[in-house]
């Protein structure tokens, strides 16, 4: 029997040894898997781990004090018994007072990979049994293309992503993958919901071995691992959408486009090719357009043109293109682009979205819709889409526009977050932390000591997947594992929910909470409900005892393979696309009524609001990609994610032309600034990341120093801006940002406090 713990980053096995020391070792069958999770059980017993309830002074003493002091306060250590009372009270006030769409149980965040102790489901079963909360729609990863791809393709984003070709198809037919913002193995290491083997690696090893070729358009040379022998094209970051309309304009203009394709199977070509041409009273798409607007050399362009009319080609667009200012454009785009060259349908290319993104894209699996912890109804219709967090704190009651319709923001008394670190994911902390001062009370489960816990009034110490019984259960992954609990609760700590069904029960409703199970039975529960979905499917799960006592079943493989919307161009008129037009929508006139300034009714090529092409006073483009050394901000505590720091700071890359100018040195802790905020970090000095483009990854954990104003750790959301995608989908946008940099002055240096605890007053 091999006991595992399952997370986002992967499956390990855990031991004992004979002084009952325990250990978190690699999984003997993934093939590759990551390193982050050798430094879970530190990171989970380690000072920084929130041991038992706190409660914002100020707060305590009186609730009512409207001073601002949320991040900058003092806690104090309270009982479970005292904290639940409060709590409870608390929430019946403002529900009595304000109504409950005045509590925002959004909570954003990927939590932990279990099925049943998923953080946010949780939260939002125990706020649907209260009554409702305001909520949150779509994902900080993708909310652009969650908008866009219905009315385009007719698909949501998850049976867009499980359509996707599968590498088995690309490995045998496809000649060339030209990766828009590349495909980061780094990024592959995690897939929300948890990973059993690690896949991507092996696959990308086998395309190459076949011959698939590959091109990089990044700003990031190390966005394509060094074994695809990539062709390396440096683009100015978030102007990918001109270099494809120019490719469509030279494949338009020598007429070397499958126009077949175009006639049978899309909409509205005509209309977007006047744009191509420049008959919409706009400048002609020509290479000469683009290339000065992406800094690629005009003769790269044409032979681009020339290599992808040439080859069977896969158009491969990262996620991270549509996290910008008009990111609905180069998704649109890249489609457009695909459908041109008329591969869509067929093994050996069409257009990818998020391959490497996360470990699952490309796949083989059997998807089975899992049962999930049931939520309830939530009776309260109030929701922003997820990024609009701080504009909703800011205006209350005021209109908004999302996917052509006006909405109103509702007026939020009481936020409560669970499993999610908006002082991570979201954009200009500067302007958040403002806003999160609105609100009368602020409650969060969280694990550790970061600045979500020290941003909020009631902070309930959370337990980690090492501290639980859980199963992972991904729909996308075909390992099933049984997480086992490892360790006992540190501290006073207590599962999300243990935490809920304390709450319930004070309010009077713990039996319509807990069905009156345990974790055990809740479990047994899940595994049966999934034992009859997966029958459906023809798929034999075995009795839970049997799964518990080995630990792992692994769905059988097939020798399936997938073609996306191989139905569709197989017969188009049986199987037509679920948009307007049946076809796949170059001209959407859905979209096109809206009559929006940042997204028409085709692809445009939309200058961002901030830019390269348009420097203001700061000069450089601030690229906060995924980090390679942990999730998000989860373990940025462990000793993975230190050792990667730069004296204390989280490394920022730049280029080493862009450093001598400014005199900075390898390892120098530099300053990176813009209107929005300043940001301390340590210089890496690269010659893989373009000129004029700073690297720095997101998740350094958020270490505000007010009086100077100024994060001292490294956390790039300081400096990003928080403006929507467009009014189409008002995503979040933090690939576009500009700032300029300098190295530190020795006397403003200050030390990084975020890893040390915050001020708890002692003990009664
Ligand atoms: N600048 C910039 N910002 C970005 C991005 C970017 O590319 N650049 N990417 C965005 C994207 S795509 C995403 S998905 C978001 C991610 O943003 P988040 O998902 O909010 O980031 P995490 O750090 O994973 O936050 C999860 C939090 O939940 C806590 N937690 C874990 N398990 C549990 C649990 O079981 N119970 C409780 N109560 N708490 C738990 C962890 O300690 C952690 O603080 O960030 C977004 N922000
Ligand atoms: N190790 C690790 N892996 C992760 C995560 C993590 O926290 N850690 N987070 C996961 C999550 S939540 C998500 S949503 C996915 C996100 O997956 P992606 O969105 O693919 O990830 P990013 O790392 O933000 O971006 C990939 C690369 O795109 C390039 N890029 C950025 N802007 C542009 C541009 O305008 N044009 C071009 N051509 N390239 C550009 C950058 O150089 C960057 O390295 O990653 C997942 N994978
Ligand atoms: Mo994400």
């Amino acid at each position: 029997m091999t006991n595992f713990v399952s997370t986002h980053w992967g499956t390990y096995e855990t031991s004992k040894n004979n002084q009952n020391n325990i250990k978190i070792n690699k999984w003997s069958k993934d093939p590759n898997p990551s390193d982050f999770g050798l430094g879970f059980l530190d990171a989970a017993t380690s000072d920084l781990r929130i041991n038992q309830p706190h409660i914002r002074k100020e707060w305590l003493k009186d609730r009512h004090n409207k001073k601002n002091l949320r991040g900058l306060d003092e806690f104090v250590p309270v009982s479970w018994e005292e904290a639940i009372d409060l709590t409870a009270s608390e929430l019946q006030n403002v529900k009595k007072e304000f109504g409950n769409s005045s509590i925002y149980a959004g909570s954003y965040g990927w939590a932990s990979a279990g099925r049943f102790h998923h953080a946010k489901s949780q939260l939002n079963r125990f706020f649907n049994l209260f009554g409702g909360f305001s909520s949150s729609f779509q994902s900080y990863s993708y909310a652009a293309a969650q908008t866009l791809l219905p009315h385009i393709v007719g698909h949501d984003l998850y049976s867009f992503l499980d359509e996707h070709n599968t590498w088995n198809t690309l490995e045998k037919e496809c000649d060339l993958i030209v990766m828009f913002g590349g495909m980061p193995l780094k990024n592959s290491q995690v897939s929300a919901g948890g990973v059993g083997k690690h896949t991507t690696e092996k696959e990308l090893r086998k395309c190459v071995n076949a011959g698939t070729k590959f091109i990089n358009i990044s700003p990031n040379a190390s966005d394509a691992a060094k074994f695809l022998n990539a062709k390396q094209i440096s683009i100015i970051p978030n102007t990918d959408t001109a270099l494809m309309l120019s490719l469509a304009y030279i494949l338009i203009t020598s007429n070397n486009y499958d126009q077949k394709f175009i006639e049978e199977y899309t909409n509205g070509f005509n209309e977007f090719k006047s744009y191509v041409l420049g008959e919409k009273n706009n400048k002609p798409c020509t290479p000469e357009w683009a290339s000065s607007i992406t800094s690629i050399p005009v003769e790269t362009i044409k032979w681009l043109a020339k290599e992808i009319s040439a080859k069977k080609t896969m158009v491969s667009v990262s996620w991270s293109l549509q996290r910008a200012s008009a990111g609905e454009q180069p998704l649109w785009m890249g489609i457009t682009l695909a459908s041109m060259l008329g591969h869509i349908g067929t093994e050996g290319g069409g257009i990818g979205f998020g391959y490497s993104s996360v470990n699952s894209t490309g796949d083989v699996f059997k998807k089975i819709p899992w049962k999930s912890l049931p939520q309830g109804n939530n009776k309260i219709r109030d929701f922003i889409p997820v990024a609009r967090i701080t504009d909703m704190l800011e205006k209350p009651n005021e209109l908004f526009q999302y996917d052509g319709r006006k909405l109103k923001y509702p007026n939020i008394k009481l936020i409560y977050w669970a499993g999610g670190n908006p002082f991570h994911h979201h954009q200009d902390l500067n302007r958040l932390v403002k806003a999160w001062q609105k609100p009368k009370t602020i409650i969060v489960n969280e694990i550790w000591w970061n600045a979500q816990a020290r941003h909020a009034d009631i902070i309930f110490p959370a337990n980690t997947a090492l501290e639980r019984n859980d199963i992972m259960l991904n729909p996308r992954d075909p390992t099933i594992i049984a997480n086992k609990k490892t360790i006992s609760s540190v501290g006073e700590s207590k599962s999300d929910y243990e935490i809920f069904s304390s709450l319930a029960n004070k309010l009077g409703f713990k039996n319509l909470f807990t069905e009156n199970k345990s974790e055990l039975d809740w479990l047994k529960y899940l595994w049966n409900e999934s034992i009859k979905v997966s029958e459906e499917m023809n798929l034999k799960l075995p009795e839970f005892n049997k799964f518990w006592e080995e630990g792992c079943f692994e769905i059988p493989i097939e020798k399936t393979k997938k073609i996306m919307f191989k139905n569709f161009r197989d017969n188009p008129v049986k199987n037509p696309l679920n948009t307007p037009s049946g076809k796949i929508e170059i001209t959407s006139n859905i979209i096109k009524n809206y009559n929006l300034k940042d997204c028409k009714g085709h692809p445009t090529w939309i200058e961002p609001y901030e830019w390269l092409g348009n420097k203001d006073n700061f000069p450089l483009h601030l690229i906060s990609n995924q980090p390679e050394y942990r999730l998000h901000g989860q373990l940025d505590n462990a000793d993975y994610s230190l050792k990667n720091k730069i004296k204390d700071r989280e490394p920022v890359l730049i280029n080493s032309a862009d450093a001598k100018e400014r005199n900075i040195e390898n390892n120098d802790i530099v300053l990176i600034f813009n209107k929005r905020g300043r940001v301390f970090a340590g210089a890496r000095l690269s010659d893989e990341v373009s000129k004029g483009v700073l690297v720095l990854s997101t998740g350094a954990w958020f270490d505000p120093d007010y009086e100077i104003n100024a994060d001292l750790h490294g956390n790039p959301n300081v400096l990003t801006n928080d403006i929507g995608t467009s009014l189409l989908s008002q995503g979040p946008t933090s690939h576009t940002c500009l700032v300029e940099i300098r190295k530190a002055e020795k006397n403003e240096i200050k030390k990084v406090t975020i890893f040390s605890k915050p001020h708890i007053q002692k003990k009664a």
